[in-house]
């Protein structure tokens, strides 16, 4: 792997801050950025895998699957290596990663371009709000539409649900907030999680005031009814460790 495309650990908030900045998917987080959301999101590495396990059930022949928000393309990647074991380089099966910060989709077609599988896949540079999506079998938000201002999330789902075929998937995956007294119990696992990984009290404090206004998080019920008034006809909640959760819904 050449230098530029290294994987470092993450310190981003090892130095206290005089002020710290509103949190972006820069450069310095991209070049981190495997280690952060191992170290940081409980249940991650599981919601990368079952992807491909789920693509691996509900993609259909001649259809796309998307990775909207794929930052440095682990589900994109999942999802091909499923594709694969399946035998669908051949069967018309595109997957297509969308992430619309450039220093990750540059890195991520680094990875891709290293990658032996060979069912197609296209790496994006775009705002997945503005790109056309269709013929859809599967579509994954992996911890991205917590970053969506809430008011544009409805259409992003409909958006989506329309391009969906009859059967076909979205696998949402998102961090949760409760009622007080949950989650009381939930920050706190969290927190732990955090710490167990050698975050030090620095570091949780400044990333929390750097993610506070940029990633909003919703409640179980609230992305269960909104899935279903997008378009979706099934919601199942096929996986939660602590504060994420992951959703299936099916059109
Ligand atoms: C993974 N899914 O590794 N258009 C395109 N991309 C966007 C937009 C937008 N409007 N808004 C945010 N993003 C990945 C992890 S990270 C989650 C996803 C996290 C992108 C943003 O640039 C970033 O790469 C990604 O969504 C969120 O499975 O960091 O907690």
């Amino acid at each position: 792997m050449s230098d530029t495309f290294d994987q470092h650990a993450d310190n981003i908030y090892q130095t206290a801050l005089d002020k710290v900045p509103g949190f972006t998917f820069d450069n310095a987080v991209a070049r981190v950025f495997p280690d952060m959301i191992k170290r940081s999101v409980p249940g991650y590495a599981e919601t990368v895998a079952m992807s491909g396990i789920i693509a691996g059930r509900y993609a259909t022949p001649g259809s796309h699957l998307y990775d909207l928000g794929c930052s440095l393309g682990a589900v994109t990647l999942a999802m091909r290596h499923a594709l694969q074991a399946r035998g669908d380089e051949l069967s018309g099966c595109r997957i297509i990663g969308i992430d619309n910060s450039q220093s990750m989709i540059e890195r991520a077609g680094h990875y891709v371009a290293l990658d032996e599988a060979t069912v197609p896949v296209d790496m994006l540079c775009a705002d997945i709000l503005q790109y056309p999506l269709q013929n859809a079998s599967v579509t994954s938000l992996n911890f991205v539409l917590q970053f969506i201002a809430p008011e544009q999330r409805l259409a992003l789902l409909q958006a989506i649900a329309a391009a969906t075929l009859p059967g076909g998937v979205l696998i949402l995956s998102e961090k949760l907030c409760f009622s007080a007294e949950e989650q009381l119990v939930q920050d706190k696992l969290h927190l732990d999680f955090k710490r167990a990984n050698g975050y030090s009290e620095l570091e949780i404090a400044q990333k929390r005031s750097a993610i506070e206004n940029v990633l909003i998080p919703e409640t179980e019920q609230t992305h269960i009814e909104r899935l279903k008034a997008a378009g979706f006809s099934q919601v199942v909640r096929w996986y939660q460790c602590f504060n994420f959760a992951s959703f299936l819904a099916i059109k």
